[in-house]
């Protein structure tokens, strides 16, 4: 039995319809069992060890803001190691403009690493993600309770094509101001938490 760390990013807790379509599909436990799910502000030391290995990259400072200007759900699964693949072939490809149709990422991801879900990729780092997310919170509960469906507008699209211009500087300001209308409809969000949010997803199309 393997077992995998699973994190909802803040693009995935903060959109409830989306958040909604991927709790329908993880709840499913097709082949996977959920041991644990909760809230957790995670620090930036915490993030910053998670994605050591991608550190010399110059989209890490983003994804360090990304990962940390939210509350997000984290999560422990256990499956056999063969069901863990599957899950990570329904959530899709790491970047969203080359994630598989019909993916998770694709359907729900707005862009670049604006992804919706972290799922550890091997039984060996699922271990070590464990560990090291231990130090910080339980993971032995399933704590958050979660809708399966949302009376919010799901925008994607629509985010991920105004995303993408933003990305090119064309209407930047124009983009970036609808964008934030959509996620405003999408999320139930206000004051800082509300600017951290459009700030970490504006921030990827940007660094
Ligand atoms: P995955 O999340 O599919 O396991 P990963 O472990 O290689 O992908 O990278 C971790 C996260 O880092 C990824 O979900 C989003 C971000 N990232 C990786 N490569 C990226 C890139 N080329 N551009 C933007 N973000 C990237
Ligand atoms: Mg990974």
């Amino acid at each position: 039995m393997a077992q995998a760390l699973l994190i909802f990013k803040p693009d995935a807790a903060h959109r409830l319809a989306v958040r909604a379509g991927i709790w329908s599909w993880l709840r499913t436990e097709s082949e996977w069992s959920i041991k644990a799910l909760t809230w957790f502000h995670p620090p930036p030391e915490l993030v910053r060890s998670h994605y050591d290995f991608l550190q010399a990259r110059p989209f890490f400072p983003w994804l360090v803001d990304f990962m940390t200007g939210l509350p997000v759900l984290v999560g422990r699964l256990e499956a056999e190691p063969a069901g863990l693949e599957q899950m990570r072939y329904e959530l899709g490809e790491t970047r969203i403009h080359e994630s598989r149709p019909g993916s998770l990422r694709e359907r729900y991801g707005i862009g670049g690493g604006v992804n919706v879900l972290h799922l550890s990729d091997s039984a060996e780092s699922g271990d070590r993600e464990i560990e090291l997310w231990r130090a910080y919170l339980p993971l032995e509960s399933v704590d958050a309770q979660l809708p399966t469906e949302s009376e919010r507008p799901d925008h994607t699209f629509h985010l991920r094509s105004l995303a993408s211009q933003y990305g090119d500087g064309i209407h930047a300001d124009l983009a970036a101001q609808e964008i934030m209308r959509l996620l405003r409809e999408e999320s139930d969000l206000a004051g800082d938490r509300f600017e951290a949010l459009t700030r970490v997803i504006l921030g990827a199309f940007t660094s």
